[in-house]
């Protein structure tokens, strides 16, 4: 074994790939602004700097070990150099802390706050606030930048859309669009995996919790609220609970006291979409066409296909999201009270947002869902109405909707999706034959995962993605013929829902927990099938009569 003398202690090389990652393996959080273990190595910000014993100052992040270096993490010289690559980005960046979407959650603030910054040295060189308020998912601040990179790698290394990049040099340089033209005309999917690293107020989500509150304090509007799968293991941790764990009981209770009239979970609408899915993928199967099925439940992935591939969008399932298909149910149901009746939708999802405002899911010009606020937005006001989130008592989810199987559940982590739609198609409908699904390749948080099982004697095959990079690059090898599949699961979101961008976020541990979050959610649930589900059975009974295309499906190729 070969070791490094990290602030006088040796420390084990195991396979790090920099010495930042050793350093802060040794329990020393060394500060960065531009370093994420997935993305590549851009080395800008110089705050993760380390001395060594010869006096040299290197980047801890562009280092890679050696055995038997010796370095320093806190020297007088590296303290006064953090502290004027920090009074230099402050002086730089706008500084109205209070107000700003990120407050509380800026790296910039936590580490003038950690490094002791009482006064900035140099003079003010911001500008005006610079928004770019045209994405209905994101929201830009210019002025706010730290030109780090973050987003510009993420978009382009992890989404593989490159909507922004550096532009100019010097003084003048700044992260742009092409042309610096408003974000929403370019091809932005809106997955907001940019502002999940952005470490500053630069990018942030969109918050629409303003309007929100208007309606929800109006008597003569009825709110109805769903919750979206990956939420209830997302929110726990900011709000004193421990990450991952499932707090659906606790999500539903605070809602009833904020103030919504009625509240469900996304999954039972999950169940809708499984037997609609599945249906088609069968029927798809038989005739064999339209193969391979890709999943449609993915705003930012839909996007990216229309955008990209526009000649692959038939083979798109058709079937409307889950979060698309139970609010059009909602409205079906509520339509007819004399109150006016408001949806809304609980994401951890960016995209959503866009997805909710989209033509095809209007009726009379009106969007079957009026809001989605993320996870992010909901912390927001449930600390805005002074609840004690831990203290709170668990409660259910309403009726008439008021049930949802563990399969509607699983669809928030990626190969949750398929999972559920084998267990609706799998002939074998034992115990055991469920438990081997789990075995089947699709579940893990690798970004590309193949499964393969057998219906009817013919072996279907099947590839689940999550990063649109890598559904990308699974294009290619199907057009190539390196690859061949029936049945396509895509994320836009690197190990799908739970790590979407509305929710806190969460670092490689905290998915693990997520995800295991949920597929314990799924093994305390007595509804393994969504067809079991005894709701969408009245559903189809009766509500839903005649009304299939209508309420349940889309067509994006028109
Ligand atoms: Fe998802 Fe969904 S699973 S996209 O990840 O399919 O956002 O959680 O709500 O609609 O159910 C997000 C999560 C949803 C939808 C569901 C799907
Ligand atoms: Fe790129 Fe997604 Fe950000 Fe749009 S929202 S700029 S696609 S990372």
């Amino acid at each position: 074994t070969e070791f490094m003398i990290i602030d006088n202690l040796p420390v084990e090389i195991a396979g790090e790939k920099n010495i930042l990652d050793l350093i802060r393996k040794a329990g020393i959080e060394l500060p960065t602004f531009c370093y994420y273990s997935e993305l590549s190595v851009y080395g800008a910000c110089r705050m993760c700097v380390v001395e060594d014993n010869r006096g040299e100052i290197h980047a801890a992040c562009s280092t890679p070990p050696q055995a038997g270096m010796e370095v320093r993490t806190n020297t007088p010289r590296l303290r006064k150099y953090r502290k004027m690559i920090l009074e230099l980005l402050l002086s730089s960046h706008c500084r109205d802390c209070t107000t700003c979407e990120k407050n509380g959650r800026c790296k910039l603030q936590e580490l003038a706050q950690r490094f002791g910054i009482k006064q900035v040295r140099f003079g003010n060189t911001f500008g005006e606030a610079e928004l770019d308020t045209s994405s209905l998912c994101i929201v830009r601040d210019k002025s706010k930048c730290i030109l780090c990179g973050d987003c510009v790698r993420m978009c382009d290394e992890v989404q593989n859309i490159g909507a922004i990049d550096f532009a100019f040099r010097g003084s003048k340089m700044c992260v742009s669009t092409a042309f610096d033209a408003p974000i929403a005309t370019t091809n932005c999917v809106g997955c907001g995996q940019c502002a999940a690293v952005c470490p500053t107020g630069a990018i942030v989500v969109r918050n629409d919790t303003v309007k929100l509150w208007q309606d929800i304090s109006d008597k003569d509007t009825k709110v109805v609220v769903q919750i979206a799968p990956a939420v209830r293991v997302g929110i726990g941790q900011e709000l004193g609970l421990a990450d991952g764990e499932n707090v659906m009981g606790r999500i539903v209770a605070a809602l009833k006291r904020i103030g919504f009239d009625e509240v469900f979970d996304t999954s039972t609408g999950a169940d809708l979409t499984v037997l609609e899915e599945a249906g088609e993928f069968t029927a798809r199967l038989q005739k064999e066409e339209k193969l391979p099925l890709f999943t449609s439940c993915c705003p930012a992935w839909v996007r990216y296909a229309e955008l990209h591939y526009p000649q692959l969008m038939y083979k798109i399932s058709t079937c409307r999201s889950p979060m698309q298909m139970f609010a059009s149910v909602m409205k079906e149901h509520y339509g007819h009270s004399h109150r006016k009746v408001v949806v809304v939708a609980i994401m951890p999802c960016t995209a959503k947002k866009y997805e909710a405002a989209r033509d095809e899911f209007k009726k009379d010009g009106v969007p079957y869902v009026d809001y989605v606020i993320t996870t992010q937005e909901l912390i927001q006001m449930i600390r805005e109405a002074g609840i004690v989130f831990s203290e709170i008592e668990p409660e259910a989810v309403d009726m008439p909707f008021g049930a949802a199987s563990g399969a509607g559940v699983i669809f928030g982590v990626t190969g949750g999706v398929t999972e559920a739609v084998i267990r609706r198609i799998a002939d074998d409908k034992s115990v055991s034959a469920l438990r081997a699904i789990a075995f089947t390749g699709v579940r893990g948080l690798q970004g590309v995962k193949e499964a393969s099982i057998v219906l009817d004697g013919r072996e279907v095959r099947i590839a689940v993605v999550s990063g649109l990079k890598n559904a990308d690059s699974l294009i290619h090898k199907i057009r190539s013929g390196e690859k061949k599949y029936d049945f396509i699961e895509v994320m836009a979101c690197p190990g799908g829902c739970i790590c979407g961008a509305g929710q806190p976020v969460a670092g490689r541990e905290g998915r693990n927990k997520r995800s295991v979050g949920l597929y314990e959610a799924d093994r305390m649930s007595s509804i393994k099938r969504s067809e079991e589900n005894p709701i969408i059975m009245a559903l189809y009974d009766g509500l839903l009569k005649g009304n299939i295309h209508r309420l349940l499906h889309v067509d994006y190729v028109r």
